[in-house]
């Protein structure tokens, strides 16, 4: 571990500690999707498969999260089941958030923006999640761009997740990536997976048909000293993928019910999540339980070869 001021505030689960002591691989997952992207139990027992999929192909999970004034790398069960349980009171921790979530000793959930800064800090390359947070439908009125895309322009860690989900602007969201100078590949595919449906139809920027060419390509972009992620879109199972028309019927409808209630801010995430899952009877949930699992696996593989 590097001597760094951080690391006053940084603690890392010992299992987690001796494997980066030791080169082993270790894969990064968010908290949010346990706290606010999924309801209990469910979020739970999903958080629980996705890191055993991680020590199946042999690396090390570490679920981030803040926990009383503290950067947590590596959660325990009972520590998972605390954010569980506490769903969407638990504090949803972006960039800009944890200053005050830290001074202020409390708890929180962090996204994909927030998981990355502390894995970063902690040493670890590789995070696995379902989806990444983007552009909005609307920016043009809202601004509502998620910090995700920013934290991608500027933190050194590769992203595996399902690619962008229709509730965002997934065009637009490529253009936003490509502006930050953050490398979209696609794991086995040409196009941009659309999280639940197997294809968005927007190409992505580089195709990648196994771990070691992904971990070639992360291990040279950082030794060339350029700042930032890189997303690596994995297609959601074949046999686990949802009909493209149908959720996006779906997705168009919660939308609206969104604007009409007038969700904004951090907030319109877990809504929309809450209601796709509602009006799809759950199916919506199962798919991105799946989705997750199968990420963790490509992202302990991509570990195991940096
Ligand atoms: N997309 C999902 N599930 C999620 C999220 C996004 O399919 O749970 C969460 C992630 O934690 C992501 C965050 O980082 O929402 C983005 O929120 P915002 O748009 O407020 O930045
Ligand atoms: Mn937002």
């Amino acid at each position: 571990m590097p001597d760094n001021p951080a690391n006053d505030v940084l603690d890392i689960a010992p299992e987690v500690a001796e494997a980066l002591r030791a080169g082993q691989p270790v894969v990064a997952l968010e908290s949010t999707i346990i706290s606010h992207g999924m309801p209990y139990p469910k979020n739970v027992a999903s958080a629980s498969a996705v890191e055993e999929a991680i020590r199946e192909v042999g690396a090390v999970p570490a679920t981030i999260a803040v926990a009383g004034g503290r950067l947590k790398v590596g959660l325990s069960t009972d520590e998972i089941e605390r954010l569980g349980k506490l769903g969407q009171k638990a504090i949803k921790c972006s960039r800009r958030d944890l200053p005050f979530v830290l001074a202020r000793q409390q708890d929180g959930a962090t996204t994909v923006a927030a998981t990355m800064i502390i894995a970063a800090m902690a040493g670890i390359r590789v995070f696995a999640t379902g989806g990444i947070g983007g552009v909005h439908r609307g920016v043009e009125e809202t601004m509502d761009i998620s910090a995700d895309l920013e934290e991608l322009a500027r933190t050194n860690v590769a992203v595996v997740c399902a690619g962008i989900k229709s509730v965002l602007d997934i065009g637009r969201t490529l253009e936003y990536l490509e502006t930050a100078g953050v490398p979209v590949v696609g794991y086995q595919t040409d196009t941009l997976p659309a999280f639940y449906s197997r294809s968005s139809g927007f190409a992505v920027d580089y195709r990648v048909d196994n771990a070691a060419d992904v971990a070639a390509a992360m291990q040279v972009k950082w030794q060339i000293g350029l700042q930032g992620g890189l997303v690596i879109a994995v297609p959601i199972p074949a046999e686990h993928a949802l009909d493209r028309d149908e959720i996006d019927g779906v997705i168009n409808e919660a939308i609206d019910e969104m604007q009409r209630q007038g969700v904004t801010g951090k907030d319109t995430t877990p809504f929309l999540l809450a209601r796709i899952a509602e009006r799809t009877g759950g199916r919506s949930l199962e798919a991105n339980i799946q989705l997750v699992i199968n990420n963790a696996r490509v992202a302990a593989r991509i570990a195991k070869q940096i």
